[in-house]
């Protein structure tokens, strides 16, 4: 796209138009195309192959999302493992708490320099003494290393392009082994509205693996549908049941109620088989 001022671009299904005030940034990295653009309704947007991943105006719904309901249920969460998440959003939400590590893994270094540069919101967490950031595939990451984590985020892209392993199967069989007992993991999952034969078959195998398997919902204002669904996976912990007593302060999403309320699904999500 050239950069004609407030030229209006929107992304596959997404069904979101946004007035692009600038182009910050257009290049192709070693794994994906990667875009910024300076929007008049929602600051900074970034893009890669074609799909909004985060935008500066409602990038807290999903980040909140993504780590509270895994951390708030989690006991005692001291070492944490990100999967992808090189912006940054999910780092700053783990550290909120008081954990002794987070290693954040991601496959693209470009997307982390980059970030650090245009979404200082959210890559502010990279400077924390507590945060490792390790450049390498997430798959291999997982399939290689003897660290075990109390929390596990997966904070993928969709399932083509670099992200397509991080929603099979044999990855989650992979993750398993890098959890301490008690451990959870969440997981970015997609769209109801558009991924939801995915979904569907991807909880089949999830219950398979973990005694507790369950879909929660949150909304997603810029993603395609903007409605958004996340997998939480423990043998122990009934996300349902005990929280933490403490949420961390300046939330902008998330509370107990949400949380609560986040995993009332829909008639058409619904699990109806039994274990
Ligand atoms: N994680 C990505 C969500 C997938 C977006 N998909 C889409 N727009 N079709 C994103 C990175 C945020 N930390």
């Amino acid at each position: 796209m050239k950069t004609t001022e407030f030229r209006e671009f929107h992304t596959p299904t997404s069904g979101i138009f946004f007035r692009a005030k600038r182009r910050l940034l257009s290049e192709k990295t070693l794994f994906q195309k990667m875009e910024i653009y300076e929007t008049a309704s929602h600051g900074r947007v970034l893009l890669l192959d074609g799909l909004v991943q985060t935008t500066e105006k409602d990038e807290f719904f999903y980040h909140e999302m993504l780590a509270h309901p895994a951390m708030m249920s989690h006991p005692r969460p001291r070492d944490i493992l990100i999967i992808g998440g090189g912006d940054g959003g999910a780092l700053r939400e783990v550290l909120r708490y008081r954990v002794k590590s987070a290693v954040l893994v991601e496959i693209d270094a470009r997307v982390i320099e980059v970030c650090r540069k245009y979404f200082p919101g959210l890559a502010t967490s990279f400077g924390d003494k507590r945060a490792e950031i390790v450049v390498d595939d997430g798959n291999r990451f997982v399939r290689g290393t003897e660290r075990r984590f109390d929390v596990i985020l997966v904070d993928s892209s969709d399932p083509v392009g670099p992200s397509a392993v991080l929603h099979q199967k044999a990855f989650y069989v992979a993750l398993k082994r890098c959890l301490r007992p008690g451990g959870i993991i969440a997981a970015q999952a997609g769209a109801p509205l558009f991924h939801l034969e995915h979904l569907l078959k991807k909880r089949r195998f999830m219950k398979e693996l973990f005694s507790f398997a369950l879909y929660y919902l949150g909304p997603a204002p810029t993603y395609p549908g903007g409605l958004w669904c996340y997998a939480l996976l423990s043998d122990r912990v009934d996300p349902r049941k005990r929280l933490r007593k403490k949420v961390p302060t300046k939330l902008k999403y998330y509370n107990t109620d949400v949380h609560r309320g986040a995993f009332a699904l829909p008639q058409f999500l619904k699990d109806r088989r039994r274990r």
